[in-house]
């Protein structure tokens, strides 16, 4: 297993060793991705600040327009995964249509994203992430990404918290990597995580109890309450997942009366946590499939999410189904 402190570009170069026909395309997509994350990481560190110079001349002190932040997260990803080459598609939740990008010709890989979620908790100092998910390119069309979520070649998410974290998974089990401010590298920090068999917080936003539809999972978070678990909702997807990634637990956005297929979207946001969920050694569900298992019909498509620990999501399906 790697040491604790290798730097993420090394790490990613180690993996691909072990696969001698690897051509190293997917080592600098990654490497692309970590790049771009940083930058954006240091635009969510200065985020106060640029609100301060936006509102006195609303450009920056490079006499730039000051921008809102998930609009540049996109900008700066797409130019970096544009340009990098190895991506020959880019679907985005801030984008109505893909972007085949002309330095991608070539590429192998599409991949999907949200370049800023929790969109909420932006302008509050709250934790907030990109996640991304990475399939190969197939036929060379939209279709492509139209794959199930168990085909992905790498998924994963970075989180602007309290610290800059990289977590991302190739199949291959899942690293969590820490951004050290002083030296602007990734460092390995939380080596194969695995998820505990069983928590003690659910995380839902029980707001919306009451237009839920389906009877079975007031019952299993009623009975969650009986046996004693607590609850922590954060309102960003990353955060949520993050925390039940290591600390155990159910995250859920379920379906209700208004939205059938609730609010989360499946390219972007249920699949590449889902595939690091069960990557992590847990479980997830639309509350009738594996999200995995689930054959996107369109881009932006929405489905209901639960996921976590094997021992919350099984209770879930019996409260559900029984
Ligand atoms: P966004 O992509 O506009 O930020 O919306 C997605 C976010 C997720 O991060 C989070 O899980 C969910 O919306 C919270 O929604 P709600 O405020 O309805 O609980
Ligand atoms: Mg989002």
């Amino acid at each position: 297993m790697a040491k604790i402190g290798t730097n993420l570009t090394r790490f990613i170069l180690e993996e691909e060793r072990k696969y001698p026909n690897a051509t190293g395309s997917l080592s600098l997509a990654l490497n692309t991705i970590a790049s771009a994350c940083k930058v954006i990481a240091s635009h969510v560190r200065m985020a106060g600040l640029v609100d301060i110079l936006g509102k006195a001349g609303k450009t920056n002190i490079q006499g730039e327009e000051v921008q809102k932040l998930d609009e540049l997260s996109n900008e700066i990803l797409i130019e970096y995964l544009s340009d990098c080459g190895e991506f020959y598609a880019l679907a985005s939740e801030e984008l109505d249509e893909p972007i085949f990008p002309e330095n991608g010709k070539n590429g192998k890989y599409i991949i999907s994203f949200d370049p800023l979620d929790g969109s909420s908790n932006i302008d509050v100092n709250v934790s907030i992430g990109t996640i991304f998910s990475i399939h190969k390119k197939l036929e060379g069309n939209i279709n492509d990404f139209l794959q199930e979520g168990y085909k992905q070649v790498a998924a994963g998410y970075v989180i602007y918290g309290s610290s800059t974290m990289l977590v991302y998974s190739t199949g291959n089990g899942v690293n969590g990597f820490t951004l050290d401010p002083s030296v602007g590298m990734f460092l390995l920090s939380h080596p194969n995580i695995k998820i505990p068999e069983k928590g003690k917080i659910y995380s839902i936003n029980e707001a919306n109890a009451k237009k839920w539809d389906k009877e079975g999972l007031k019952d299993f978070v009623e009975n969650l309450k009986e046996e004693g678990y607590t609850s922590r909702y954060i309102g960003s997807m990353v955060a949520d997942v993050h925390r039940t990634l290591i600390k155990g637990g159910i995250f859920a956005y379920p379906s209700d009366k208004k939205n059938k297929n609730g609010k989360l979207r499946l390219l972007y946001e249920a699949s590449p946590m889902a595939f690091l969920i069960e990557q992590a050694g847990g479980k997830t569900t639309t509350g009738e499939e594996n999200i995995l298992k689930v054959k996107p019909s369109n881009i932006h498509q929405r489905v209901p999410v639960f996921l976590g620990s094997k021992k919350e999501v099984n209770q879930l399906l019996e409260f559900l189904n029984g």
